[in-house]
């Protein structure tokens, strides 16, 4: 039965009927969906398509790219460059922003995108994805790295694609966050999931707690807690998930609620997080928000940063509300000394949690 279904075309122009720029963006999207489609029907194929396994190569954040990594990342340029919509691209595989080509016009829209986030799964076939974010921009000259580096709170639309057991593209254009299945036979998005709504509480965490000594005191107190479960300060069990995928941890959060956690830590003290502000943190944030959660560096929200670098990472704390805020108040409590020291009963003596533990050498 095909009649009926909002397809993300059918969606779009309604959503974006009489706004300014309106049919532009949706053209713009309807592009990145296209790209999306492609990036899909190439890792579905696996092994098969001969695409899996590193480069000999490394991006700009030193990280061995992958060959879905850069294969992606030009479906995307392709898809967007010719339509005379973006004015440039930046994306998490490149230096600098790309330049549209002469030959094409160039439009009043910047696309910003990580084409391949979580790719280190892409050889163990676990959920990948691919996530960017749309700023507008003004002038008819080429775009300068600096005109990338708008908060945000100005993003006239993010999204994700997660390529799964099935593919989903999840978007927001400013009112509500809508999840798309791909039907695979006719190749086309068809909203299954309008207008997504995180709980404001939550019992789930995903935090890579490998990394636990190398956290700041609020965090480790938070985990500390949610890890007692009902014989602790919460008084209830928690569940823990990691999956090693920005998208796929996200997309659960958005299904069911719950918290994502990837926060500044001592590992690298030249890292101050994890994710990229702007073709990471940025777009995921606003889904997140225009779902009913929350997202914070933990001191304050994402939404509001003033990025300094194209590249730039940040301390991530996105989900459910209420958990999202309780981090912010560990955080304040620690910033102004007054958080106690949390004391598990699961823990004995020796192990117990102190401050003062995470604020040494991180070995
Ligand atoms: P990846 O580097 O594979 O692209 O974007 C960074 C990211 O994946 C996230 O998707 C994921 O949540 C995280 O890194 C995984 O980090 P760990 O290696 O610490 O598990």
């Amino acid at each position: 039965m095909q009649s009926g279904r909002t397809t993300l075309s059918k969606f779009l122009i309604e959503q974006l009927r009489g706004r300014d720029d309106g049919a532009d963006l949706g053209a713009l999207l309807v592009d990145v969906a296209a790209a999306v489609k492609a990036i899909a029907a190439m890792t579905a194929k696996g092994a098969l398509g001969g695409v899996l396994g590193a480069l000999d190569a490394r991006n700009v954040q030193g990280e061995t790219q992958k060959k879905l990594d850069v294969l992606a990342n030009d479906a995307i340029i392709q898809g967007c460059e010719w339509g005379g919509l973006v004015a440039g691209m930046a994306s998490e595989e490149l230096e600098a922003p790309y330049a549209i080509p002469a030959e094409f016009k160039r439009g009043k829209f910047l696309l910003v995108f990580d084409p391949l986030d979580g790719s280190s799964n892409t050889d163990v076939n676990v959920s990948v994805g691919t996530i960017f974010s749309v700023l507008r921009h003004e002038p008819e000259a080429a775009p300068a790295e600096a005109d990338f580096l708008q908060p945000g709170s100005r993003q006239v639309a993010a999204g994700y694609a997660i390529y799964g057991p099935a593919t989903m593209l999840v978007l927001t254009v400013g009112a509500g966050t809508h999840g798309f299945t791909l039907d695979r036979e006719v190749g086309n998005f068809i909203l299954t999931h309008p207008q997504l709504a995180i709980p404001e509480d939550s019992s789930e965490f995903a935090i890579n707690t490998s990394n636990e000594r190398f956290w700041e005191p609020p965090v480790q107190r938070y985990v500390c807690e949610c890890k007692a479960g009902r014989s602790g300060e919460r008084g209830r069990d928690f569940n823990m998930r990691w999956i090693a995928s920005m998208v796929a941890e996200v997309h659960r959060i958005l299904m069911r609620g719950g918290v994502f956690l990837y926060p500044k830590d001592t590992k690298d003290p030249g890292k101050p997080g994890r994710l990229r502000l702007l073709y990471e943190a940025n777009p995921v944030a606003l889904l997140i928000e225009q779902a009913g959660g929350y997202a914070s560096t933990g001191r304050g929200r994402i939404l509001e940063l003033e990025p300094g670098a194209l590249h730039q990472r940040v301390p991530v704390m996105l989900g459910s509300r209420n958990e999202v805020a309780r981090l912010e108040r560990y955080h304040a409590e620690h910033d102004r000394g007054d958080d106690q020291p949390f004391v598990s009963p699961l823990f004995n003596e020796r192990s117990l949690y102190r401050p003062e533990m995470a604020l040494g050498s991180g070995k």
